[in-house]
């Protein structure tokens, strides 16, 4: 047995008493983990030396991370040895709950960004939030969806090391609390650097009150402690929208001064109270405005602790921070009315008003007149955004497109002002998940023609192109395709107890149920393919297998309703005997990290149709890419770098682009195209002439209305749905066509992959360490 297969086997015995054939689950999840924490526990523990990188984000979408971290740290293959050896299913993590302490794609960005930094030895630190419950659990009734709490902490958190010494006090109106640190390991592949992500939790000063429970006062005795455990209780659920709830600003304070005391602690440990130079030792990076209450929070800190003036505070705050913007979305964009801002952070408001005074003055110096677009406070509003913009020294954008729409669109009033500070960061994915651990075929093959040095060193992957003109590559490449379709297949039956047919084109459409990621478009086209087969105008139709997945924010009631509306297009098709041999659509059920693990390195058609300007960057889409997908896509986010670098005559680019839209958009008039056009007019009708129900709820009528009439807060189609229908069908029936050539098609997958190179958040966090950072 190899050292690390003894250490497993004397966890097992030492805390449970049993052996590997013996063990269940949770026991072996937690013998494994606590045997590789082990392994690598020096490493971890040697103090950092020189300025560290803080990455303070809301949300860290970790995924599952016994096999991420078996992969760092090289124990992978011994693992799954001793377990083979034991009889036990290579599969068995798979019940094992993943992290999800994120929603979508800005809580996996931070955690590409993780094992980015470790395994390229930038020290780069995560703080956020230990929530007690993840998000949400999705299932269907009827084609529902129904929300359940995610119980992560069942299987135990072996990852996590308490670190009640290192504890702070966080004080609210009236309210103060324990935030107690929990630290993760983050270990860099080949594990030479190992970051720690510091996630806090809240508890009660006094959990448990001794003279009100003698006063029978039982409620009242343990208020405290449940007022306190409110704060990390549960993820807000929302992507992409805001939430503007008292509990949630309580959230983003509780975390930002967590993290920052916590900073200011090892810093005065090692320099003292002089904290003049604190910008020297430690760069903050602001994952969207969710921690920017960070800025007034350390001007604070830097003023009373450190005795600073307000000037020499502001200083080595914008030196400190960095700003990060995901969306230019107007409901997205966090602003807090002022009662409430000043009654939950009654100590931080004053701060906000000197930023305020400080920002005047820099207007009137500069003889801007329209203050009214910049103020920090205004119309009784406390704008986040502003603030993360005026008080740091870099906002960037996640992709090319989506940077210059914040300097000319979005933001262009701040561009004007201060055009230095802006740059572009495009976002990326780590590999080592999303290719060398979901794909370990593709993985093989690749490495088979170029070696491992891509594993670390993405840009490799260009040496693969050669490839694509290789017959038997494209061969092997098909067949490893087919595999990860079965693979799919298997689980889906697993989880969905669905069964697909893996001779079929498998479409994919994989993100958080948004209006502006169009699934209801997605939706609209296959309903046009269907009747097309049924009236005979579509023919030779390559049997295709169109999968959904996607959950919908609570309480966000037009995203449910189209998650009913597909369920429905997806009962009509697969019970219809005269279309299904050639056409399943599934909407599987709670999509997550280790799902899509599953899903992409199974796709044929990555499907990223989101209107043109809407989606900031997208990184699903360069998932899909490096699992060998072409991009069904609109000229929009990451999309466009993603085709520029793989050639569009790989890829299928459809669709209205910004400046499109942005001449149509006083005139656009969806009902007209609605009734001029019969193949508009029927898929659109569905959802009120009873070929589909919603069951009573009213959704579809409503969803009818908002394409056709608009809705009191927008115009009618606002994401152009109709207008991009027909060029969206065509191009999909191309993709349809063009795939009867497998051959042909394999030659622009494997173009694809080789061109993925640049979609690696090694080349993002290297950059941000590089020009944001300074490290
Ligand atoms: O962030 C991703 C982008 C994506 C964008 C997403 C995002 C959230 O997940 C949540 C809030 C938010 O403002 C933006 O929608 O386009 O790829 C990472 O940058």
């Amino acid at each position: 047995m190899q050292p690390f297969q003894e250490a497993i086997v004397k966890k097992l015995k030492e805390t449970y008493h049993t052996e590997p054939a013996k063990a269940n689950t949770k026991q072996l999840y937690n013998a494994v983990s606590a045997a590789a924490l082990d392994t690598c526990w020096d490493t971890w523990q040697r103090p950092v030396t020189g300025k560290t990188a803080c990455y303070f984000s809301a949300e860290f979408l970790l995924g599952r991370l016994i096999h991420s971290n078996l992969l760092n740290l090289g124990l992978l293959d011994e693992t799954e040895a001793l377990l083979h050896d034991a009889g036990i299913s290579p599969n068995v993590f798979e019940e094992v709950e993943d992290d999800a302490l994120g929603n979508g794609g800005l809580g996996r960005l931070a955690a590409c960004f993780l094992d980015s930094a470790a395994t390229q030895g930038i020290p780069l630190m995560g703080y956020g939030i230990r929530y007690r419950y993840g998000l949400f659990k999705q299932h269907f009734t009827y084609g529902c969806q129904q929300e359940e709490a995610d119980n992560w902490l069942a299987w135990g958190d072996p990852w996590s090391v308490r670190r009640e010494e290192e504890k702070v006090r966080v004080d609210f109106g009236g309210q103060s609390v324990w935030a107690v640190p929990y630290d993760m390991p983050i270990i860099g592949y080949g594990g030479k650097t190992v970051n720690t992500l510091r996630l806090w939790q809240a508890e009660a000063l006094e959990p448990f009150n001794f003279q009100l429970f003698n006063a029978q006062k039982y409620h009242e005795a343990v208020q405290q402690e449940n007022d306190a455990e409110a704060i990390s209780a549960v993820l807000y659920p929302n992507d992409d929208t805001e939430a503007g709830k008292r509990l949630r600003l309580k959230q983003q304070y509780f975390f930002s001064s967590a993290s920052l005391q916590s900073l200011l602690n090892a810093y005065t440990a090692q320099f003292g109270t002089d904290y003049s130079r604190f910008a020297e030792q430690y760069a903050i990076q602001l994952n969207d405005t969710h921690p920017t209450v960070s800025i007034p929070e350390l001007l604070r800190l830097l003023m009373t602790q450190g005795h600073m003036a307000f000037e020499e505070a502001f200083a080595v705050v914008q030196q400190t921070f960095a700003y990060t913007n995901h969306t230019i979305m107007a409901e997205a964009l966090e602003k807090w009315s002022l009662p409430l801002f000043q009654s939950v952070l009654p100590e931080v408001y004053p701060y906000v008003v000197l930023l305020q005074n400080r920002l005047s003055n820099a207007l009137v110096q500069k003889q801007i007149s329209d203050t009214w677009k910049y103020n920090l406070i205004q119309d009784g509003m406390v704008h986040m955004a502003r603030m993360a913009i005026y008080a740091t020294h870099s906002t960037n954008g996640v992709a090319k497109i989506h940077t210059e729409i914040i300097k000319h669109t979005a933001l262009p009033e701040w561009y004007a002002l201060y055009p230095e500070r802006f740059n572009n960061k495009t976002n990326g994915v780590t590999q080592r998940r999303w290719l060398k651990l979901c794909n370990r075929e593709l993985a093989a093959f690749i490495s088979d023609r170029i070696g491992t040095g891509w594993i670390t060193d993405f840009s490799q992957l260009a040496k693969l192109k050669p490839y694509a003109e290789d017959a038997a590559s494209r061969e092997q490449f098909l067949r490893i395709k087919r595999e990860k379709k079965n693979q799919l297949a298997d689980y889906m039956y697993r989880k969905d107890n669905f069964g697909l047919n893996t001779e079929n084109l498998f479409d994919i459409q994989v993100k958080r149920l948004h209006e502006y990621k169009r699934q209801l478009l997605n939706a609209f086209s296959i309903l046009d393919t269907y009747f097309g087969l049924k009236d005979g105008r579509i023919r030779d139709f390559y049997p295709t297998t169109f999968i959904f997945g996607a959950k919908a924010a609570p309480g966000y009631v037009r995203a449910k309703g189209i998650i009913k509306f597909i369920n429905e297009v997806a009962n009509l098709v697969n019970y219809d005997n005269a279309v299904n041999r050639v056409m399943q659509v599934i909407f599987v059920s709670n999509y997550n990290v280790s799902y899509a693990e599953k899903l992409i390195p199974a796709a044929d058609i990555s499907e990223q149709i989101s209107t043109a300007g809407t989606e900031a960057s997208g990184t699903s889409n360069m998932k899909f890419m490096m699992n060998g997908a072409v991009t069904m896509g609109t000229y929009d986010g990451a999309n466009i770098e993603i085709v520029q670098n793989a050639g569009e005559e790989n890829n299928y680019i459809f669709g209205a682009r910004v400046e499109d839209l942005e001449k149509i958009k006083d005139t656009y008039h969806p009902k007209a195209l609605y009734e001029q056009e019969p193949r508009i007019r029927r898929v659109v009708d569905t959802l009120v002439d009873g070929t589909l129900t919603d069951g009573g709820s009213g959704w579809f009528r409503e969803l009818y209305d908002s394409l056709l009439e608009g809705a009191s807060w927008h115009k009618p189609d606002n994401y152009y749905l109709l207008q991009d229908f027909l060029p969206y069908c065509d191009a999909r029936l191309r993709a349809n066509a063009d795939y009867r050539n497998r051959d042909a098609f394999a030659k622009k997958c494997l173009l694809n992959i080789a061109a993925a190179g640049p979609f690696t958040s090694d080349r993002t966090i290297r950059q941000y360490a590089q020009e944001i950072w300074h490290l």
